[in-house]
Parts: C-alpha cells; structure tokens; sequence
C-alpha cells in the first residue's frame, strides 16, 4: 500500500448522463466570505472561488438532489486525513447481521476503513464546520468521519442505501439523531481508473478530484425520516473497485437531528 504517493495532476474520470444544471439550491446562512460567493452568478461564483480557494456548489443531479463540492481540502489536508486514519489502524469492515450478536467481515464492502474521532484535530475540526455551513446543518449532526482506502483492482462497496429504511429497520435505528439525511463523500485521492461512485438508477458514474467531494441528499424535502415515502430510493449507490491505482475518500454521514453525545 502507497499511503502518501503525490496525487497526479490527471483529471479524474467522469461520466455524466445528464447536463449539469449550473444551479444550486443552497443558501447556507451567515458565513461571510464563504457565503458571499453563494450570492453570486454561477460562473462568477466558480472564478471567485477558484481563485480564493472558497468551496463551491455544483449541482450534478436535481431529484434526488446530488452535487458536487470543489475546494473543500487541499492536497495537505487530504493526506492529513489519510495519514490520521493509517495511525488509527485501517481496517477490513466488520458488521452483525440481523438476528447475530458477532461481528463478522462484510462481504458486500471488502474495503478497508478506519473511524477518526469527532472534531479531532484542526483538520477534521474545519472540515466538520465547512460542511456544517454548507448544509445548514450543525456539526453535532454528522457521525465520525470515516476514512475509506480501496486497494488497486480488488476492494469494492456493492450497491447500498446509507439512510435507515423506515419499512425494514427497527425504531432503535433512528433514535441517535435521526435519519441519516446527507452524504458527503469527500476524494482524499482518486483510482487513475476505475473506483467511481456508481448510481445505476441515475445513470451516473462519479469521482472527483482529490479535496473535492460528492455530497447527496437520502431524504427528500422537509420530510421526516421515519416515514416511509419520505426516503430517496435513487440514490442507491455503489463504490466501483479501481482498476489502476488506489482510492481513498473520507465520507461524513448528517442526521437530520443532533446525532454526536454530549
Ligand atoms: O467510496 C465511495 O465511493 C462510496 C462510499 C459509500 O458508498 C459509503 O460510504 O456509503
């Protein structure tokens, strides 16, 4: 395993079915210079914040709202993130099927990972607050970052939900915080090819470059997560194994209510 190679200067691959459409929806709240570039006119809103380094909004897909973040961390930060999840101890990831009360390897996601702690250090701390901004959401909302490395041609994440399905889950599911509401998947370094974010109901295969993220909403709007319709059945989504090079993305799940104790 390369932990810290340099990050290759390639455009990441993309496939996109649909256009996307220039807008974004959001208007975070009262953060200043981040959220003065929200006011301005898409492409002026890109240049500014190209130039000032500010993330920024693409919107990738409208229903169910998916979209791009540019500029969230730099390459540093990125291997940062790497380095504090290679010290935390990577790991192969464990789950209890229903009905078990033993931890068994998951055979649907073969990838390694490692949990960082919440708001551990300054890094972790600002990347917790930016997405906050950028949601509208408090930190406390959003589980642990979790740190996710995919090794070169084998480890995959076959296709999932990451929201708790109110037809199937029991109510214990959602009383930490809810449902899980949003899902930012954060590129810490990208498969040279290979290793896309998948979405077969949307016909999209997504990867971003390293610092940039792919953010997408489980919940339709002012919805609760506990009703049923309420859920965003399409964003069903899959992480492709890499077919050269390796992968690595910290991906930060937001309840719709304070999840994180204390
Ligand atoms: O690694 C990816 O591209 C997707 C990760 C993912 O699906 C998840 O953590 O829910």
């Amino acid at each position: 395993m390369v932990l810290l190679k340099s990050q290759t200067n390639k455009l990441t691959q993309e496939t996109l079915s649909k256009p996307a459409p220039p807008s974004t929806r959001f208007h975070p709240s009262s953060d200043d210079a981040l959220h003065a570039s929200f006011h301005q006119p898409p492409s002026l809103r890109g240049l500014e914040s190209l130039k000032s380094n500010l993330p920024y909004l693409e919107q990738i897909n409208a229903s169910p709202r998916v979209f791009r973040i540019r500029n969230l961390l730099t390459k540093q930060e990125c291997e940062h993130l790497m380095l504090l999840a290679f010290r935390k101890g990577l790991s192969k990831t464990m789950i209890m099927p229903y009905g078990t009360h033993k931890l068994v390897e998951s055979t649907t996601r073969t990838n390694d990972g490692a949990w960082l702690d919440f708001l551990q250090d300054d890094v972790v701390r600002r990347l917790e607050e930016t997405l906050g901004k950028l949601t509208k959401t408090t930190p406390q909302q959003g589980e642990n970052l979790q740190v996710l490395h995919y090794s070169n041609g084998a480890q995959f994440f076959q296709e999932h939900y990451d929201y708790f399905d109110p037809a199937r889950d029991p109510p214990e599911s959602f009383e930490q915080g809810g449902n899980r509401y949003i899902t930012v998947i954060v590129y810490l370094e990208a498969a040279l090819e290979g290793g896309e974010t998948h979405f077969p109901e949307l016909g999209l295969k997504l990867t971003a470059q390293p610092g940039d993220a792919l953010m997408f909403y489980n919940l339709k709007e002012h919805c609760s997560g506990t009703d049923p319709d309420c859920v965003e059945k399409k964003t069903i989504h899959a992480a492709l194994p890499p077919v050269r090079g390796e992968k690595w993305v910290a991906v930060k799940w937001i309840h719709e209510k304070p999840y994180q104790k204390g």
